[in-house]
């Protein structure tokens, strides 16, 4: 059961556990088009599994004709593919609900775009060949925990269509490297556009189901409920989200920014897993009024969009910046998020406070 904060508390040990073990991308990284490794944000629910290559097999089986154990040298003896893809956790903006529902205390940072290289999902299965009268297709991760009282493995599941037609592959290189431990060393599916949990790391069993997969992570958490009595909707695709590298100085410790007077180019990033970025507003006083930032240059159908925004503040004063995108589906986001249990799916627009000074 997700609990929530009691009125106007303050960040629990609970929360500050999570946040020294996960990491978000520091803001000022969405300058870099691919997310260097270290500054990608990291998320994992249970612990990092240390896994030996040699020993490592992919099991690819249940509703198949042909069972596949494949070594990694097999998987990389593959026709490979190389996407660039932007990845946001679900629970991105969960921090900025109240109640703060308690869990990864996140604000606006937990993304990162990165080039995953791997084996088509589609190709493997084809090999395996589906039989009639599968329905989902569950992958399994090696870590184990315990979530919601049942002890389990990381797992998730796909419809049957999305595996197939879909860009997903199961990518064994980040950034050109073999997958860095946190990752999910040595091998991770990586699904363009869906949140990041349905990107199972540490991925060791792939299996055929004929009945909906009904594990806590599919069934329980990462849904949208409006309150423990809702079974709730799943999360699947990402709604659009603008954010900008916060300009000027920050203070230490507070991070509130300064800006000199003058003239000064607002950059950031927009993403939807719902379609191409078609637009991105930008405020300067607060969500009062916007206007429209030039799009940069597209990098491809899975990665996040660079924009820029002119601003010329005249005078020393206080600001509240804003940016928010549209994408080709008509998603907007919302001035204010909407609440529901897990913290989910927030993307209402970022504010961003800064004192233009002399
Ligand atoms: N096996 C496993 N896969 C996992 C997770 C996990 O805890 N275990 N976390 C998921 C979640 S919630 C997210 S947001 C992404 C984070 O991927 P990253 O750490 O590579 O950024 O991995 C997903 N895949
Ligand atoms: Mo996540």
């Amino acid at each position: 059961m997700t609990s929530v904060s009691s009125d106007g508390e303050g960040i629990t040990l609970t929360e500050l556990q999570l946040a020294t073990r996960n990491h978000g991308l520091p803001l000022e990284a969405l300058r870099w088009p691919v997310t260097p490794i270290g500054l990608h944000y990291v998320l994992v629910h249970y612990d990092i599994p240390q896994v030996d290559p040699a020993a490592f097999r992919l099991e690819i089986g249940g509703h198949v004709r042909r069972p596949l154990s494949l070594t990694l040298g097999e998987i990389r003896a593959r026709p490979a593919v190389e996407i660039t893809t932007t990845m946001e956790c679900a629970g991105n903006g969960r921090a900025l609900l109240t109640p703060r529902p308690l869990s990864q205390p996140w604000l606006a940072e937990a993304v990162g775009t990165a080039r995953w290289k791997g084996a088509r999902l589609a190709a493997v299965l084809a090999e395996a060949e589906v039989l009639d009268g599968g329905v989902e297709v569950v992958f399994t991760g090696l870590d184990r925990g315990v979530e919601g009282d049942v002890e389990q493995q990381f797992e998730r599941s796909l419809p049957l269509g999305e595996t197939l037609s879909g860009d997903a592959i199961v990518a064994y290189e980040m950034n050109g490297q073999p997958l860095p431990p946190q990752h999910g060393f040595p091998l991770r599916l990586v699904v363009p556009g869906w949140y990041g949990m349905t990107n199972v790391k540490w991925l060791a069993g792939v299996t055929v189901v004929t009945t909906p997969f009904a594990g806590h992570q599919q069934a329980h958490a990462y849904r949208i409920r409006l309150d423990e009595d809702d079974a709730g909707v799943p999360l699947t695709r990402m709604l659009p989200r603008a954010l900008l590298v916060p300009p000027g100085i920050p203070d230490f410790p507070t991070r509130v920014r300064t800006v000199p007077v003058g003239p000064c180019v607002l950059e950031g990033r927009a993403w939807s897993g719902w379609g191409p970025i078609v637009g991105v507003d930008v405020s300067t006083d607060g969500g009062e009024t916007w206007g429209e930032a030039e799009l940069g240059e597209d990098e491809g159908r899975w990665s996040w969009r660079p924009w820029t925004y002119p601003w010329a503040p005249s005078a020393p004063g206080d600001h509240v910046l804003a940016c928010r995108a549209r994408d080709a589906s008509g998603n907007v986001q919302p001035d204010e998020p909407i609440w529901n249990v897990g913290g989910y799916a927030n993307n209402a627009v970022q504010r961003v406070p800064v004192r233009v000074a002399d």
